[in-house]
This record gives structure tokens, C-alpha cells and sequence, in this order.
């Protein structure tokens, strides 16, 4: 892993946007152990975005960049929904599908890449609305997963369709009331994270973003998994501020009140047999890197 594939040449460097140049200088691109602490003191991997003031979505792309262990040999595969608004503002390779597509799209890209990249790590992450994951796009969802891809799926589950004005979405709770289905939810919330563990899936987590830590790890393990098992599942709880009623301030204490023991966000994990023993074996390899970085420095001391 290296800056080797954005670096500016040396002809060019004056005319590149300041902000290319700061990615050049500052991003964590390569840095073994990155993760969401970079965050306030490296170039993030995103600068800006369109979402609306506050949104949760902005964290979660936040923390969720921080901790890619691999960005810059990784593409993420979106969908249109709100998270489409900021991939153009992401620094990570990405592709837009057509709504619903995203999975078959992903399935594709990852076996393209291991083709064309023999021997070379290429991650693939697909990021997606709750309404285009569980809705229109369960067919391509479940079949990625049948066939046992090894790409990750990631949902922002707001619950509705948000960026159509709040539509029902089958991620919905039940009773919910929305701008755009005025009659209220008439059903529970479709069980994904028990679908995917059902449907192959080695790793599933359904939580909120409201810890960057936990986000941090869960995105590694999934990245991990992925990379060497099969396909891994995150359900983020991200709520829509602006269809549920709340400010700016208030996503950060939906998200809590929403990941309480009883509530639908408390945090679930599954991890198949396979996948528990490769995350030993990493846990394993890492203890025993840091023992021998702890060696070394008191060895210079
Ligand atoms: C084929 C197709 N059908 C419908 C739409 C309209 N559409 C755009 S965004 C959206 C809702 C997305 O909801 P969700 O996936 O939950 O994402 P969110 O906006 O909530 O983040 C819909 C239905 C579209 N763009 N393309
Ligand atoms: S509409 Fe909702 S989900 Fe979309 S950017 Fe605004 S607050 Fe976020
Ligand atoms: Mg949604």
C-alpha cells in the first residue's frame, strides 16, 4: 500500500487543486494502522458534501473512510439515494449503479478485478440506502449473496426513502408515519440482518454510527472477511433528521436512545466458524507486531 498511484508529477503540482496537493501530503492512504483517531489530523478522504446540515450519513462516511484498511485499492459501488450525493466529494475510487443494481454490479467489478490484479488486494464495498437494499434491490442483494461474493455490503438504513421525500421502505418500523405514506407502517421492520446471516453472509452487524470505534472495527472485520471468506453485511442505523423531526444537534441522541438493549439498533453481531477463526488468527498476528514494536522501542531507550 502506498501514495505511489496519486502522487502529483512534478511538473504539474502547482496547478493541482490545493486540495489534491493536501491529499497528496496528508491523507492516510497507506497507513497500516489508519482509522477514525486520523480524523482532525490528516486530510480526510472526504472534504465536503451536499447532505443536509447534520445528517448522520456524514459521520458514518467519515468514520467509515477513516477506517478502510486498504482506500486506495478499494471501489466502492453506490446507488442513487442520498448517499449519491456524496460520492462525487469521496476520494476513494467509486461507481454509481442503477438503482437497485449495486450488488450484481459489485459481484462483477470483484471478479474483473481479481482477473486484471492477480496477487494484488482489491477491496470492493458496496454503500447503499436501506430503500434500494431491502426494496428494489433485494433480488441482486441476496443473489451476490447466494453466490457467496466476496465483496461487503453496506446499508444506511434511515429507515425511508429520503431522498424522494419519505417514502415506506421495508426497513421501515412499524406505525411510522412518513411525509410520503401518510397511512403509516403496517408491518414490522423486514429482519435484514437475520436474512443476510441466513443467506450466506459470514459477518453481519446491525448498529448505529454514533461510535467511531466500534464503526472502525466493524468495518475492518468486514473488509477482512470479506477479503478472504465471502460476503460480510453492516446495517447502520443513520436516521433521516429531517423526516423524523429533529435538528441538527438531535441525530447523535436518536442514534443512542436507538441502540438501547431493548431497542431496534441495540448492537447484533453474527460471525460464522470460518470467519471467527481468520479474526483470531489476525488478532494473533497483531499482538504479535505490537509486542515486537514494544521490544524494539525499549531496546532503544
Ligand atoms: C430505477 C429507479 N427507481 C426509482 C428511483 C427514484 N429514487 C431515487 S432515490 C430513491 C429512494 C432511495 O431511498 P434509500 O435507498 O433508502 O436511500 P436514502 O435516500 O434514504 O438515503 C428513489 C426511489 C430511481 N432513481 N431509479
Ligand atoms: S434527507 Fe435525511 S438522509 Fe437525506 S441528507 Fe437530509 S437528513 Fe440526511
Ligand atoms: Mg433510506
Amino acid at each position: 500500500m502506498s501514495k505511489e498511484r496519486i502522487k502529483i508529477s512534478e511538473d504539474l503540482y502547482d496547478i493541482m487543486p490545493s486540495d489534491y496537493q493536501d491529499l497528496v501530503k496528508n491523507a492516510t492512504y497507506g497507513k497500516e494502522d489508519r482509522g477514525w483517531k486520523d480524523i482532525g489530523s490528516s486530510k480526510e478522504l472526504i472534504e465536503q458534501h451536499s447532505l443536509c446540515a447534520g445528517c448522520p450519513e456524514s459521520m458514518a462516511f467519515r468514520y467509515i473512510l477513516a477506517s478502510l484498511p486498504n482506500p486506495e485499492d478499494t471501489v466502492m459501488v453506490g446507488s442513487t439515494g442520498c448517499t449519491s450525493l456524496v460520492f462525487p466529494m469521496v476520494a476513494v475510487h467509486n461507481i454509481h449503479s442503477l438503482f437497485g443494481n449495486q450488488n450484481a454490479i459489485a459481484s462483477g467489478l470483484k471478479r474483473a478485478l481479481s482477473v486484471r490484479f492477480p496477487g494484488r488486494v482489491k477491496d470492493v464495498v458496496v454503500l447503499a440506502g436501506d430503500g434500494v437494499t431491502v426494496d428494489i434491490g433485494l433480488d441482486m442483494t441476496l443473489q451476490a449473496w447466494f453466490r457467496q461474493e466476496k465483496f461487503i455490503t453496506i446499508c444506511f438504513d434511515n429507515e425511508l426513502y429520503a431522498n424522494t421525500g419519505g417514502q415506506e421502505s421495508g426497513l421501515m418500523q412499524k406505525g411510522f408515519v412518513a411525509k410520503l405514506a401518510p397511512v403509516g407502517k403496517l408491518f414490522d421492520k423486514v429482519r435484514l440482518p437475520e436474512i443476510a446471516r441466513e443467506s450466506g453472509c459470514h459477518y453481519v452487524v446491525n448498529c448505529t454510527v454514533s461510535k467511531p470505534s466500534l464503526i472502525e472495527k466493524v468495518i475492518r472485520n468486514a473488509v477482512h472477511i470479506a477479503r478472504e471468506i465471502g460476503p460480510t453485511y453492516l446495517q447502520l442505523y443513520t436516521p433521516c433528521i429531517l423526516e423524523i423531526g429533529k435538528n441538527s444537534m438531535e441525530g447523535l441522541q436518536e442514534m443512542r436512545d436507538s441502540e438501547k438493549p431493548t431497542e431496534r439498533f441495540a448492537y447484533k453481531e453474527y460471525v460464522s466458524e470460518p470467519a471467527k477463526q481468520l479474526l483470531a488468527e489476525l488478532a494473533a498476528k497483531d499482538k504479535e507486531k505490537k509486542a515486537a514494536a514494544k521490544q524494539l522501542a525499549s531496546q532503544e531507550a
